[in-house]
């Protein structure tokens, strides 16, 4: 989906207003933990759940373009807050899109090969301009400055002339899967030689792609790059794109199919999809038609990819009333796709984004004055991003009467507890105790290791003070209303 424009109005302004009043509006005071009230929650580091692989956006459609115009100051500010783990989201996922047009007119991704070559056996001439309609600028950011290690090139189409209607735009399908033939003949191979091309592009670039998807959006037909598919013609591409990518060396990348604009359309992906399923690395679904509220029927690793509000208007605020673009609405969202949907990443739409548009669609806009400025969308997905590494476990968790908590165990052993008060009113104390650690462990934190850091509408990410008791098996904390915390623990080894 891209987002609607929308002029921009009084409504901006007005919400700059309020998030200058809340900005400047005291913190909320952590009252002392009185430790009868306190909720107890128990996590249970024996009861495992998936294995994350991260959280992650997108500068496709020229987005990376446009920020690449900005001063590298804003440049800078730009990128920490995108993948900084410190200053920023710390996201651990970029999805670039593989451009399919034959020029960069609008906000087209132009193709590197926006000519016909002269039919589907023709030697290709693929032509690279080192930018990737700016992508290739955020990616080589992402990989060599901050340590990202997921790139995920997703084609939204196949050039035109690969296709049924003669246009990477208004749909159409790849020529030569079922129900699918052109006079032009066969294009399957061909457009699995070209996305091995792309890939090796960016090897020249220094820069490895590890997953890659060739549809977007495959239910829906639209003015911009458009390709239909369904279960059965994914699958007669997969069957060709596999080997391809083996054949060139490139068994490692992972496939991730489909990009259906809603989870629940995946389902029916799969059902036609069996024979190629351990072809496909990751299951992948977005959240505008139906959300992550179930598992997707697969033993595979599923992402949901892209999800946004596109159509309200700018808002930076954590939480007003539940709206759609909301900080808070954001981190319920994502709690609600793991743990009830068994994702293993979540992407956001677009990072930043310096366009005339004014909708939520993006999580970091640029100003009038030309500066970055990011919604608390962005500070939602870092309290996920920051402390869910790729390779956590997400682990059991009991009690936390009235919260939503979820638990995951990061490759470095240190531990997240993530915290949502949906709740107005009173702060919520909590104590956090384990189980299921190792027998040498006894339920125990490495005293003084325990850290808390809150999100709400006057805060970023701080840090605040959690305690662990003198036998170092109980950490208090409180979790303000209205509010999400993460307290990060170490057990003792
Ligand atoms: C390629 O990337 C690696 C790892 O980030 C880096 O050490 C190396 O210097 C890069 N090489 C070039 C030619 O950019
Ligand atoms: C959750 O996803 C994992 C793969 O990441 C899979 O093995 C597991 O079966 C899924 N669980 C459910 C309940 O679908
Ligand atoms: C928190 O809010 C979300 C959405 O706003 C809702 O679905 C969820 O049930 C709430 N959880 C609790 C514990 O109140
Ligand atoms: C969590 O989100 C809040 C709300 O904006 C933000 O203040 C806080 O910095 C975020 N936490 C982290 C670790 O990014």
């Amino acid at each position: 989906m891209k987002d609607y424009l929308q002029a921009p109005s009084t409504t901006m302004l007005s919400t700059t207003l309020l998030s200058i009043l809340l900005g400047s509006a005291p913190g909320m005071a952590l009252s002392p933990v009185p430790r009868q009230a306190a909720t107890s929650i128990t996590v249970d580091l024996s009861r495992t759940f998936q294995t994350m692989d991260g959280f992650g956006t997108s500068e496709a459609f020229q987005r990376a373009v446009t920020m690449k115009r900005l001063s590298e100051t804003e440049q800078r500010k730009f990128l920490d807050l995108m993948f900084s783990t410190e200053k920023g989201a710390g996201l651990s996922i970029l999805r670039n899109g593989i451009g399919s047009s034959v020029d960069m007119r609008d906000d087209w991704m132009v193709s590197i090969q926006p000519k016909n070559p002269g039919g589907p056996k023709a030697i290709p001439n693929y032509v690279w301009d080192g930018s990737d309609n700016g992508q290739v600028w955020v990616s080589k950011e992402a990989v060599h400055t901050y340590g990202v290690k997921t790139i995920y090139a997703n084609a939204w189409s196949a050039p035109g002339y690969m296709k049924t209607n003669g246009n990477d735009a208004n749909g159409g399908s790849l020529c030569g899967v079922s129900g699918a033939s052109c006079s032009s003949g066969d294009w399957k191979q061909a457009f699995a030689d070209y996305l091995v091309a792309y890939v090796k592009f960016y090897q020249q670039e220094n820069v490895t792609i590890t997953n890659l998807g060739f549809l977007n959006e495959p239910d829906y037909t639209t003015s911009y790059a458009s390709m239909r598919s369904n279960g059965q013609q994914a699958t007669d591409f997969i069957k060709i794109l596999r080997p391809t990518l083996d054949r060139a060396g490139l068994s490692s990348i992972k496939i991730n199919c489909c990009e259906t604009m809603g989870w629940s359309v995946m389902n029916s992906f799969l059902s036609s999809m069996r024979s190629v399923e351990n072809d496909v690395g990751v299951i992948t679904g977005h959240a505008y038609t139906s959300g992550p509220s179930t598992p997707l029927s697969t033993k595979q690793k599923t992402w949901m990819t892209e999800a946004a509000d596109n159509n309200g208007a700018w808002t930076s605020t954590w939480y007003s009333n539940g709206g759609a673009g909301e900080g808070m609405t954001w981190a319920n969202n994502i709690y609600s796709a793991i743990t009830s949907g068994n994702v293993s990443a979540y992407l956001y739409w677009i990072g930043g984004q310096d366009r005339s548009s004014n909708t939520n669609s993006k999580m970091i806009r640029v100003t009038a004055q030309k500066t970055v400025d990011p919604s608390k969308r962005l500070w939602a997905f870092a309290n996920w991003s920051r402390f869910v590494r790729p390779g956590a476990v997400r682990v059991g968790t009991s009690g936390g009467s009235g919260l939503r908590v979820t638990a995951f165990r990061n490759t470095d052993g240190m531990v997240s507890v993530q915290v949502i008060n949906n709740n107005s009113g009173a702060a919520k104390p909590v104590s956090i105790s384990l189980s299921g650690t190792s027998p040498g462990g006894a339920g125990t934190f490495a005293a003084g290791r325990a850290v808390g850091w809150v999100t709400d509408n006057s805060r970023d990410c701080n840090e605040i003070t959690a305690e662990v008791n003198a036998a170092g098996n109980v950490v208090t904390g409180s979790v303000p209303a209205r509010s999400m915390v993460t307290f990060v623990l170490r057990p003792r080894e």
